[in-house]
């Protein structure tokens, strides 16, 4: 495991750092943006006083904040491979190019001392999952590891209802950020409800350090709506929902595909829009997640890992 040598320093400080996957970059969005979205996203951290940390295994090593050329090579490499947890194994010992999920980027940012990750949308169980079985790694992930997750909730390509019963199945906690309403990614309102709202980002911190206390090994997750004026309409959201799912479907997508080929559809079908919303609902968690790891170098010091 190789850590960038400022986030190693801000560490050792006990400065805010906050870790960023990589699958987002090379399987969330276009190759023609997905470097400078990527930047843009270390730079909102940046600019709210943390220290940014994306993370990939690079020439078989796990690489805790890279530099221009891996960043570049995450963005634009057509061979990059998607690595969960259980594919980062064989992704080192190959020597290939990984990308990671939610789920291998919040276990590999706890090991290497980072507590605050921010992403755009949990993964979590798909539609159909009763006879699928298809539900994302990142849950169980989430319920042994005990990182502050921001994300705008989870993808309306997926079955919102049972992931939020599998959450708390898996005692996830999960606070609203400033809303009752658990948001839908793309939208503000999934339709459901968050068991908790918190204010500030001192208030989360505050609750992670409660929880910390406690020796609890979940993670805390944080539902941070994409901002007023930035979702998608919601009729084109719709619309276009059904036809990608239509299109799952008839293409017989299965596996780790299905979230690329959903995300990849949205993004070809919206004229820009749903690109737009992930942006801005990313940059949006990016600067949350660095106000919450500065929020706990204050409100904690000496404790950031
Ligand atoms: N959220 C996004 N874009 C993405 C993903 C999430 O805005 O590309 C990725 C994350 O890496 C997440 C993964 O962990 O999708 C979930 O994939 P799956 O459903 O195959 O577990
Ligand atoms: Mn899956």
């Amino acid at each position: 495991m190789i850590i960038a040598e400022e986030i190693s320093t801000a560490l050792r400080e006990g400065r805010g750092v906050v870790a960023l996957e990589s699958t987002i970059i090379s399987h969330g969005l276009p190759h023609d943006s997905s470097a400078r979205v990527a930047r843009q996203i270390e730079a909102a951290v940046r600019d709210s006083g943390a220290i940014p940390a994306t993370i990939a295994i690079v020439e078989g090593h796990v690489r805790i904040g890279l530099d221009d050329d891996a960043l570049d090579r995450i963005a634009t490499d057509g061979n990059v491979i998607k690595s969960s947890i259980r594919d980062l194994g064989s992704v080192l010992a190959s020597g290939a190019l990984g990308a990671t999920t939610v789920a291998s980027t919040a276990y590999l940012a706890h090991r290497g001392g980072i507590r605050v990750f921010a992403t755009g949308g949990l993964g979590g169980v798909h539609r159909g999952a009763d006879k699928s079985f298809d539900e994302s790694a990142d849950l169980p992930a989430l319920a042994r590891t005990p990182v502050a997750l921001v994300c705008a909730g989870v993808k309306s390509i997926l079955d919102v209802h049972a992931t939020l019963e599998r959450l708390e199945t898996l005692s996830v906690s999960l606070v609203g950020y400033r809303s009752e309403k658990f948001p839908g990614f793309y939208i503000q309102d999934s339709g459901y409800l968050v068991p908790w709202v918190a204010q500030s980002a001192a208030e989360i911190a505050d609750t992670l350090a409660a929880r910390d206390a406690l020796g609890l090994e979940q993670a805390l997750v944080v539902a941070n709506p994409i901002p007023d004026g930035k979702e998608m309409a919601r009729e084109l959201h719709d619309a276009t929902l059904a036809a990608a799912l239509r299109a799952l479907r008839d293409n017989k997508i299965t596996g780790k595909g299905v979230t690329p080929f959903l995300l990849g559809y949205f993004h070809e079908h919206t004229h820009g829009a749903s690109l737009q919303a992930n942006i801005d609902l990313v940059l949006n968690n990016a600067a949350l997640a660095a106000q919450i790891a500065v929020a706990r170098t204050v409100r904690t010091p000496g404790s950031t890992t």
